[in-house]
Formats: structure tokens, sequence, C-alpha cells
């Protein structure tokens, strides 16, 4: 229970993707999970999401003895992130999808403002040494897919002579196949990406960035927040932006969310709680100079959801996702400063406190390794990083509080 001394702790969800999700809200239940986080992932990109689609797939989570915690995510139009086209018609459905899930009682929306992709990886099935197997992203095979599959004009610039380098004997040792598996790991949408290209239409959604830089892209961005987070606030509605993943421009595509300071610009432009942050560890995580534990204290009071992962650096902007409690993530401190964050808006009597945090991917290992998955969110993985989770955090309660 919440009391003056102790933080209750931060509600624990599971991604769920829908009906079809190969792992069943029976089995979220049995984790031990009390939320979920879904979205509407058949309506298309830019249309309202109506109150009846969003009313039946609450009852089918509510059902299931769950809560629909956190949606995740409306999409972001690609036409509101290049302030062109249709965008004025697409932030009126954004806020009326903002609206509708407010009168279904939903009040928490996680989104993206990534250019083209969502989150990225080159690797799907990276072995570790225990024989699980993780998500990776490798920098130099970044670079594969862009100088030789793509072929993005003027890409070489974006690399040092050693990348180069590098990428071009990784190139000169792939089998036909592998190419292929690179090329549609990249492209074809990982989960939660609401779409997915070939190289050609990759190469002309690229394109359409070409005049907007990393301060353009913010002043959108701005632009956005400015519109829909009155919205929210009307509707109750709390907004949770999802960091870059990863965090720097990849693929020439600018990039808005990748530090602290990005963070504090967005929060600073539009002030207010409504106007809030995903803390995604694993995301920030991977550029050394985004000190977690200090951004939850300085930034805390606009967390209004949590994505807890963690990964090991390998140079360059290259990693792979470790254990949930082992890499560079110190996530003992992470998990402190959270539950910190977590008494102070008790103690100040804000009603925003429960924190929903969910174990972000997890490995693919014991009968996850027999089962088709989808890359990151396999049953028996994600179990594994939410007991850890779940065990940290009441160690920390027990010691410290
Ligand atoms: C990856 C996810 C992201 C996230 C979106 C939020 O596993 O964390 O796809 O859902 O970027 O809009």
């Amino acid at each position: 229970m919440a009391s003056a001394t102790q933080p209750p702790g931060l509600e624990q969800t599971w991604r769920w993707f829908g009906p079809d999700d190969p792992v069943p809200l029976s089995h979220i239940k049995m984790a031990g999970a009390t939320g979920v986080v879904s979205a509407l992932h058949h309506i298309p990109n830019g249309e309202v999401w109506t109150t009846g689609e969003i009313l039946k797939r609450k009852k089918i989570i509510e059902d299931a003895g769950l809560s629909w915690s956190v949606v995740e995510s409306i999409p972001v139009h690609e036409d509101i992130k290049r302030r062109k086209g249709e965008y004025a018609n697409y932030i009126n459905s954004y806020k009326k999808s903002i609206k509708n899930l407010a009168d279904a009682g939903i009040d928490t929306v996680c989104y993206n403002f990534m250019p083209v992709l969502d989150w990225t990886r080159t690797d799907l099935g990276f072995t570790l040494p225990d024989g699980s197997r993780a998500l990776r992203f490798d920098l130099i095979q970044l670079a594969v897919f862009d100088l030789f599959l793509l072929k993005r004009p003027d890409a070489e610039s974006d690399y040092s002579t050693a990348q180069l380098d590098a990428a071009e004997t990784f190139f000169k040792s792939m089998a036909e196949d592998q190419k292929e598996i690179l090329v549609n790991n990249i492209l074809a949408g990982l989960p939660g990406a609401e779409e997915g290209y070939t190289l050609k239409e990759f190469q002309a959604a690229v394109d359409e960035y070409n005049t907007i830089d990393t301060d353009q892209l913010r002043e959108n961005l701005i632009a956005f927040l400015k519109e829909i987070i009155p919205a929210a606030t009307d509707a109750g509605v709390f907004m949770a932006i999802h960091p870059d993943d990863p965090p720097y421009p990849i693929l020439g595509l600018p990039r808005a969310v990748s530090t602290e300071d990005d963070v504090r610009k967005l929060m600073e432009a539009v002030d207010s709680p409504n106007n809030g942050l995903c803390l995604c560890s694993g995301s920030f995580g991977v550029l050394a100079n985004n000190d977690l534990p200090g951004m939850v204290k300085r930034l805390g009071h606009r967390i209004n959801f949590i994505h807890l992962r963690n990964i090991s650096r390998e140079g360059d902007g290259s990693f792979y996702e470790s254990d949930h409690l082992v890499g560079d993530v110190n996530m003992y401190e992470l998990m402190k400063a959270l539950l910190k964050e977590q008494l102070k808006r008790i103690q100040s009597s804000r009603s925003d406190f429960r924190l929903p945090m969910r174990p972000d991917h997890g490995h693919q290992m014991l009968n996850d390794l027999d089962h088709q998955t989808n890359p990151g969110y396999s049953a028996t993985g994600r179990l594994r990083g939410l007991a850890e989770l779940r065990g940290l955090e009441l160690g920390i309660k027990q010691s410290s509080f």
C-alpha cells in the first residue's frame, strides 16, 4: 500500500500486440503483470481510433483480468514529422484518438518521433554464450546496408575510413541470403513499427528528409506538441515520448530525442505534466553520457511511462541487448531513482504515481527458441526480465525506504 514512507512500486505491465500476439493474455497474467500495453495496430496510420474499436480491445483485456494501462503507440504520420502534405488533418485525427481513449478511461499514450523507421536492429538472433538469443545493433552492418545494399547517395561521408574499410570487408564476406536478412531486419518493420519498406520505397522516404535537419525536425515536433498537449491536458491524458533507438542519426535521418538535453528542450517548449517522457533505459543507455539515474532525478516529474532494458555497448554506437540486470545501465541505481520519484509523487499528492513500467524486450530462451516469436517480445525472456526487475524493486524497497 502507498504510505508516506514507502512507495508501492512501479506498475508492472507487459506489451501485448493484440489478438494476433503469440503470447496470450492468460500468460501475461501468469507472468504477474497487472497492466497491458497495447495498440490498435490494425488501424492505418493517420486514421482516428474510434470509440468502438477502443472499447472492443479494452474488453478483451479486462475479460482476462488485466487493465489496459498504456497505449503504445498511436503512430505519428510521416506528414506530421515533415510538416508537409496532410499534416493538419492527421493532427486533428490524433487529437480525436486521444479524446476517444480518454473517454474510454485510458490515460497514458506513448509515441515516437523517429523519421521513417521506428527502432532499428541489424541482428535479430545474436547468440549469447549461454545459448539464448538477443537483438543487436552493429554499426558496421548498418554501414554495409547503407553503402552496398541501399546505396544511399553520399552515405560514405557519414562513416570514418576505418568504418568504411570494415564495412567493405564485411560485405565481401556475406552470402546472398545474409544480405537479404540484413535488408529485412532493417526495413521490414520490427514489432510495433507500423511501416515496412522495399529498398526503393525506403530511399524515397529518406529523400523526403533531405531538407530537414535536427533543428527543423525538433521544430516540427514542438509544433506537434503545441497542438496535441493542450488536447491531451483537456482530456486528462499523459503523453510519453519514446526516445530515438538507437539514439543518434542513422541513414542520413535526423534525430530529436536522443539525449537529456533534447528531452529538456521538449519539456520546456510545452511545460505540462501531460507532455512527458517514456524513459527507455535501453535506448538512452546506448550513449554513455546519458546518465539515467541522474535523468530521473532531474526530469523524473515528467516521466509518464518506463521501459526497462539493458544493453552492452560495443564501441562506436554498436550494442547488444544484455540481461536486464547486467550491462551498461546500472539498473539498481535506476530503479532506486524511479522509486524515489514515485514516493515524491505520493508525498506531494500527485495522483499520477502508478508509473507504469514494462520489461522491455527479452532474450529468446528455453521454449522461446522452439517458437515463432516477435523479435524482442518472446514470453520466457520477458518473464525473466520482469521477475528480475520485480526482485530488484522489492530488495530496494525493503532496504532503502
Ligand atoms: C521497441 C519499442 C518501440 C516503441 C516506439 C514507441 O521495442 O520500444 O517500437 O514502441 O518507438 O512509439
